[in-house]
């Protein structure tokens, strides 16, 4: 009896062990599984910087960040569509977080110690390496911060560009005026009808607007930058499930285009010999996904919907005359890199 018993045992922990997968499939936090329920990703983005995030007149997103949202449902639903997008401010960025209104924020967002703490934020590696600077009417001739002395500054409220504006002018000892805006469409609107002497955002924003504005040649962005802002995706820091997801899928798309993996040759890429491009894409019993709790070949339908991180780039940025800078891959000299996707 005990030796059938024994053996009863044993048969079932070899069946046990014959079926488990080779990781153990990670634990599905609050965030990824509400996601899961409602069949969408709830994304709170920007609806007027073109390039990064706008809205067109049909209310569709599109841009570089909106990308990164469509990349993560991509990943947790298996459909890049799947994403419910929520235009927000910069000011309403903290509210929006804590709230859960939306599951996370993919909106040109600086990463501070402040954010990361007051706010409870988990900040996903930096999409966008930026800085603040200026842009002033070409007609002004303003060329150095010295020539804005004692003129009005004009940005967006709940930004950083508020504090980096009034170090940059502290710092020299210039007066100055800083005039801030809800959001930056009544920024451009002040500045357009002379309210501001230069309006002060990240380089981004300012090239974002200047190239899609009636006539570019009049605004001049000044050579300058006073700060860092490295930009990226956050998400409440009560669900470090969900921020892996984050992570990992910006970091997917990075491997992808170090590895040359490109949304028209994904599916070629799945037969392919390189060991790499097996681990990023879950193929051949290497685990990807099933680390994170989701799809083990994940990046496949990421990399299918969005491109590696140079396919986004070049399909939203490189249209405004953004180059890739220190933006570049780290192979090229620029602080794009992620860590082993194994
Ligand atoms: N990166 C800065 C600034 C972000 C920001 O708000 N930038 C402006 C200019 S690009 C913007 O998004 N404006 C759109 C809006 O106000 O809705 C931050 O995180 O505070």
């Amino acid at each position: 009896m005990v030796r059938k018993t024994l053996i009863f045992v044993l048969a079932a922990a070899m069946l046990m062990l014959a079926v488990a997968p080779a990781a153990a499939q990670a634990e599905v936090g609050p965030i990824t599984q509400r996601i899961i329920d409602r069949g969408s990703l709830i994304c709170a983005v920007n609806a007027i910087v073109p390039g990064f995030g706008s809205q067109n007149d049909a209310g569709e997103f599109s841009g570089f960040d909106i990308d990164v949202c469509k990349a993560v449902a991509a990943a947790i639903l298996g459909d890049p569509n799947a994403v419910t997008y929520r235009a927000i401010t910069a000011a309403e960025r903290p509210t929006v977080l804590a709230s859960g209104e939306a599951d996370m924020i993919s909106r040109n967002t600086t990463w501070t110690l402040q954010r990361d703490t007051e706010w409870g934020a988990t900040f996903a590696p930096t999409t966008y390496y930026d800085g603040a600077g200026f842009m002033v009417k070409t007609a002004s001739g303003a060329a150095t911060i010295e020539d804005l002395e004692g003129g009005t500054i004009c940005t967006n409220a709940g930004t950083t560009t508020e504090l980096q504006v009034t170090d940059a002018f502290t710092e020299r000892g210039l007066a100055f005026n800083l005039q801030t805006y809800q959001d930056f469409d009544a920024v451009m609107a002040a500045f357009d009808s002379d309210a501001c002497d230069a309006v002060s955002t990240d380089q981004s924003g300012l090239i974002s607007r200047r190239a899609t504005s009636a006539d570019p040649g009049s605004y001049t962005i000044l050579p300058i930058i006073i700060s860092k802002e490295p930009l990226g995706p956050l998400s409440p820091q009560s669900d470090e499930q969900f921020a892996d997801i984050i992570r990992w899928t910006v970091w997917g798309l990075i491997t992808a285009e170090e590895l040359g993996v490109t949304s028209e040759n994904v599916n070629d890429m799945l037969a392919s010999d390189n060991v790499d491009i097996q681990r990023l894409l879950g193929q051949n019993n290497n685990n990807a996904g099933a680390y994170l709790g989701i799809a083990n070949d994940f990046m496949v339908t990421v990399i299918s919907a969005v491109g590696n991180y140079g396919e986004i780039f070049d399909r939203h940025l490189t249209p405004l005359g953004v180059e890739r800078g220190i933006n570049a891959l780290w192979t090229d000299g620029g602080l794009i890199y992620a860590p082993p996707f194994r």
